[in-house]
């Protein structure tokens, strides 16, 4: 007996909004109607009687707002034949791409950097039986390799240059419109390739001119500042950050970034990693909120720009990915008392409690 009606997956939610027909077969994971939380702490900390939500796509099927793009790139794939898919990845795309390929009962290849992406996202793509390729370079010079692959042999792209991927991304902006009974004032994002900023103004673009939102958010990108190319207006050869996820030198979205900061009078912006891990350990210890690093940059990026923020704004942060992908840094960065090697006895564990 079902008490509770199922959520679909973004697809079937939002399908009159996407680029499918009756004959796509719909691969999903039921992706996509992920939290939207209010941020008490973080309304304090701002004043001005501002609203900070966090939408948590950590909670998405794989972790991370990577399978809100997947479901629909692997669904087109599998409509158009196609039974092996490629990407290059910091980690979370190629742990979406290893996810959906499998539920569409394809091969998936991953190209990733090697020693510079998380332990839990390697984990995943290995798990979810990907052929994994650790290259001796970063992300830049793996996506090169892989669009050149996906030219000369028979096998699909699965990167964000994918445009299906955008679409089923810009499903986030929908159901943050479809929360809040609006659009937000301002949405802050992590950028990295920067599909996601560019999918949320799309999505946020396509409720405005259906005249389900009224107004239009400005979109605030952040990036890590060793890693920068979107704030500094150039490519960056050896991007460096905590945040791996987002250590991406050149974008290939750069351009429709550049015009969504236009368009939508945003802003971008580089914070430290140290803002980083501040904002992180803020979201963990008073939010009880568990995101990786490149996703509390939005935070570290909200805390920097808080003085030009308006009284009574409403803000998004998107939390793009689960802080259980990087455990390293979570051990590594943390306020908590750890007692190791305690006796088992009753006693003594009280005392180590402070009774
Ligand atoms: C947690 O997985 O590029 O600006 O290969 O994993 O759309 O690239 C990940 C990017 C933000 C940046 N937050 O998004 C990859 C990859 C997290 C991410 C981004 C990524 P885009």
């Amino acid at each position: 007996m079902s008490y509770f009606k199922q959520w679909p997956g973004l697809i079937k939610a939002y399908e009159k909004w996407l680029p499918i027909t009756n004959k796509t077969p719909v691969i999903t994971l039921q992706e996509g109607g992920t939290p939207l939380l209010e941020l008490k702490y973080l309304n304090e900390l701002i004043g001005k009687n501002v609203k900070v939500f966090a939408k948590y796509d950590g909670l998405n099927p794989t972790g991370s707002f990577k399978d809100r793009g997947m479901t629909m790139a692997i669904s087109k794939a599998k409509e158009n034949g196609c039974e092996a898919v490629i990407c290059a990845s910091t980690g979370n795309t190629s742990a979406a791409a290893a996810a959906y390929a499998k539920k569409g009962g394809m091969k998936s290849f991953v190209l990733i950097p090697d020693g510079y992406v998380a332990q839990g996202k390697l984990a995943q793509a290995l798990v979810y039986g990907a052929e994994v390729l650790a290259i001796k370079g970063n992300f830049d010079r793996a996506l090169k390799i892989v669009q050149q692959l996906a030219d000369e042999f028979p096998i699909t792209l699965v990167n964000s240059v994918n445009p299906y991927r955008l679409e089923g991304q810009k499903t986030a902006a929908f159901e943050i419109i479809d929360s809040l009974g609006k659009a937000p004032d301002f949405v802050c994002i992590p950028m990295g390739n920067a599909g996601n900023i560019t999918a949320y103004w799309m999505g946020f673009n396509e409720y405005f001119n259906a005249g389900i939102s009224k107004s239009l958010p400005k979109m605030m990108g952040f990036q890590a500042e060793g890693s920068a190319p979107l704030v500094l207006g150039k490519t960056i050869d050896n991007p460096e950050t905590i945040a791996t996820a987002i250590r991406i030198g050149n974008p290939v979205n750069k351009e429709k970034a550049f015009n969504v900061r236009k368009e939508s009078g945003g802003k971008f912006t580089k914070v430290s990693d140290e803002e980083i891990i501040k904002a992180y350990k803020i979201l963990g210890k008073e939010e009880g909120i568990f995101c990786e690093p490149a996703s509390a940059s939005s935070i570290a990026g909200l805390l920097k720009m808080k003085d030009e923020i308006p009284t009574n704004s409403i803000i998004v942060c998107v939390l793009t990915g689960n802080g259980l992908k990087d455990p390293d840094c979570a051990i590594k960065n943390n306020d908590a008392l750890f007692k190791a090697g305690i006796e088992p006895d009753i006693e003594i564990v009280a005392k180590s409690m402070g009774f």
